[in-house]
């Protein structure tokens, strides 16, 4: 069996589907949170990308650069370090693909499996080295509003459509007050890609939280579900709202205009030599 490695090797469609499963196949734990490490790698891919700044073209999924410290050590990625170590097992059974195309493979791999919509993805991306981590202060900060949602995201190259399917992404996971400082998931089924993010947010009474924490809301029914002040801002915002009110009336829709945002997201900044025709779509192997 030749070696996979050295010059002129080039890896196929299976090379990166075997890296799919074997991501696939480590997602379940039932000793970690609810269950499953699919949200927080979802989070690691989402965080490596979001870094991305239009203007001066940097950032971005390109480089995965939150492998060192500073960017490891922004406020915003607590608790990436177990996405990043369970990875870490994957890369040293492929040690060929680059940490930003396995990171961003991850969060595709996740959001498939827990139900969600095939993503597009394609591999290209190379990593770079501790020069090229971005400043702090490039991602959301959750305690604050649509203005500063807006900044964020446009800063990007986002539109408000394509905010609101991305915000979607909460249906899963928590938050740990232990990372961000904030409690609790935002829905009863955080291990499953559906659009309830949305109909919960719209069909919940949301009051704030008595606690010693930073400001949140909790559900006043079942007091076990959260949104944060960004959060709430897609429903206090008239042209944020409407995108709500469409995805929660509408699951296709948002898997399909969330499946465009994410993909988009994965590859901003990133210098592809393969065109779209090259993408991934698979989920797993045929069996
Ligand atoms: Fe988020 N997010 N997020 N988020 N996010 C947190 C958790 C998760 C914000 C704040 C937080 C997106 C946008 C925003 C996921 C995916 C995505 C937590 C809790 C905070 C705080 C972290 C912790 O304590 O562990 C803010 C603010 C924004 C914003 O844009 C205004 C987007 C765009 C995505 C995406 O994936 C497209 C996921 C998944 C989690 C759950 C992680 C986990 O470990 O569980």
């Amino acid at each position: 069996k030749k070696p996979k490695t050295g010059k002129g090797w080039i890896p196929s469609f299976k090379d990166y589907q075997d890296v799919y499963n074997d991501i696939a196949a480590i997602l379940e734990d039932n000793d970690y949170d609810d269950g499953s490490y699919a949200p927080v790698l979802v989070r690691l891919g989402w965080h490596a990308s979001g870094t991305y700044d239009k203007e001066t073209k940097t950032g971005g999924s390109n480089g995965a650069t939150m492998r060192f410290e500073p960017e490891a050590g922004h406020g915003a990625n607590a608790g990436l370090v177990v996405a990043r170590d369970i990875l870490e097992k994957i890369r040293q059974k492929h040690p060929w693909i680059t940490y930003s195309d396995l990171w961003t493979l991850a969060a595709v791999c996740a959001i498939q499996e827990m139900g969600g919509p095939i993503i597009p993805w394609r591999p290209g991306r190379t990593d770079k080295d501790v020069a090229a981590c971005t400043p702090d202060g490039r991602l959301p900060d959750a305690s604050k509003e649509h203005k500063h949602i807006r900044e964020i995201f446009y800063r990007m190259g986002f539109n408000d459509q394509e905010i609101v399917a991305l915000l979607g992404a909460h249906a899963i996971g928590r938050c740990h007050p232990d990372r961000s400082g904030f409690d609790g998931p935002w829905t009863f089924s955080p291990t499953y890609f559906t659009n309830s993010f949305y109909k919960i947010l719209l069909e919940t009474k949301w009051i704030y939280k008595k606690w010693k924490g930073p400001v949140q809301f909790v559900d006043q029914e079942s007091g076990s579900l959260m949104m944060l002040p960004t959060d709430m801002a897609l429903v206090k915002d008239k042209e944020f709202r409407k995108h709500v009110e469409r995805y929660a009336a509408d699951e296709k829709t948002f898997f399909d205009e969330f499946a465009a945002a994410f993909g988009k997201l994965l590859e901003l900044g990133v210098p592809f030599e393969k065109d779209e025709s090259f993408r991934f779509k698979r989920t797993t192997d045929d069996e």
